[in-house]
């Protein structure tokens, strides 16, 4: 796979609107600010191709870049900022669900959670939404650059605990390795065949 032939395809508004032809689908989601575009960015290798800010909330919309003419990275808007209005919560839920709902193009889901921090209501949520339409997915530990090894090892296994059988992946985008293990996974649940 070459991940360095990359680029943006389209921001959705609706999902009936998805880019064509259809492909694979790797969807990455989590609170705002937790480095969604961030990851983007350092999988394909690119400084700009996602929006990255210190505003959180700045991804509102489904983002799809094309990787290699062979699938789709997906950006999902974030959750979890501050001052949402239930409109716009409910505007969140009701794009995160359809997009989840029914699609048999997604193959691996990446939920980010800020290795400092720990789960909230959010990402509890998404876990329950992610068991139910029985979709394939993964967590990443992101900014793991911020923690001591010790201290970032107390936290995996608090969030090894709490997460049983899923698999939690430590990721920064100072760390190469990192990125590597993260571009293994994906390729591995992609369908080589198309
Ligand atoms: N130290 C460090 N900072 C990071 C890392 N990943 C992201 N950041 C920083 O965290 C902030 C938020 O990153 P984004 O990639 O914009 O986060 P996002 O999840 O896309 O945010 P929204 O689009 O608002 O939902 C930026 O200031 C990034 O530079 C990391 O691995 N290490
Ligand atoms: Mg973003």
């Amino acid at each position: 796979m070459n991940w360095q032939k990359s680029h943006f395809i389209k921001s959705l508004t609706a999902i009936h609107d998805k880019p064509q032809p259809l492909r694979d689908e790797i969807a990455v989601v989590g609170r705002s600010n937790v480095g969604k575009s961030s990851l983007i960015n350092a999988l394909l290798s690119k400084k700009k191709l996602a929006k990255v800010s210190k505003t959180p909330g700045k991804t509102q919309l489904i983002n799809f870049y094309a990787v290699d003419d062979h699938f789709y990275l997906v950006d999902l808007p974030g959750y979890g900022y501050a001052n949402v209005s239930v409109k716009q919560r409910l505007k969140w839920e009701s794009i995160i669900e359809t997009y989840l709902k029914n699609n048999a193009y997604l193959k691996l889901l990446l939920l980010l959670i800020d290795c400092r921090h720990a789960l909230m209501a959010n990402d509890k949520m998404m876990l329950e939404w992610l068991r139910y339409y029985h979709i394939n997915h993964v967590v990443i530990l992101t900014k793991r650059d911020k923690l001591s090894y010790s201290k970032y090892i107390q936290k995996e296994n608090e969030f090894k605990a709490v997460l049983e059988n899923i698999a939690v992946i430590p990721f920064s985008i100072h760390i190469k390795k990192s990125h590597d293990m993260v571009k293994k996974m994906i390729e591995a649940c992609i369908d080589s065949s198309h």
